[in-house]
């Protein structure tokens, strides 16, 4: 089992797409273990992308991440960086792959919807930079059965 951070990011929010990109990770039988709106500080930015801020398209990166509410959620799958990250599909729209989340909705590379963990380690980092161990809520789905055998 792993756990990873999703952030819907503001053109999600302003499109009036959270429920209908939610739907989807519950459709795959994802487990949403913690979610919260929150407003992204410059500072929390910074931290986010720590390995962007020193590039050039960081300002508008960060005025863009900042500009109004996100929703983050914690995530616990099976493979679930992977899943989700594919489910994403390319970080540009314009190269994502139809029938994912930004090949369906996006045709841009920074209004690109949501944003993933990309491996375990960032997956670590970023959790903690959202959420507080005690608002992370794991629970085992009773329709668990329905959506993988005992041994996967
Ligand atoms: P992903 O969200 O797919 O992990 P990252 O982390 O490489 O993508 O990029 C995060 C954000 O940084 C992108 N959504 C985009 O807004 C911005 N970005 C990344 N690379 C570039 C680039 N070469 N030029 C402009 N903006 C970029």
């Amino acid at each position: 089992m792993q756990r990873t951070l999703v952030l819907l990011k503001p053109d999600c929010v302003q499109r009036r797409l959270i429920g209908e990109i939610i739907g989807r990770f519950e459709a795959k039988g994802l487990n949403i273990v913690a979610m919260k709106m929150l407003q992204v500080s410059p500072a929390l930015a910074k931290e986010h992308y720590a390995e962007h801020v020193a590039k050039p398209f960081y300002p508008a990166l960060e005025e863009f991440i900042t500009s109004s509410p996100i929703v983050a959620m914690a995530i616990d799958g099976l493979e679930v960086i992977r899943v989700v990250r594919e489910m994403l599909g390319a970080t540009s729209g314009l190269k994502a792959a139809p029938g994912t989340i930004r090949g369906d909705f996006s045709s841009s590379r920074q209004m690109n919807l949501v944003h993933a963990s990309d491996s375990e380690e960032s997956a670590t980092r970023e959790l903690k930079l959202y959420f507080a161990e005690s608002e992370l809520c794991p629970y085992s789905p009773t329709l668990i059965g329905s959506f993988k055998a005992s041994d996967e």
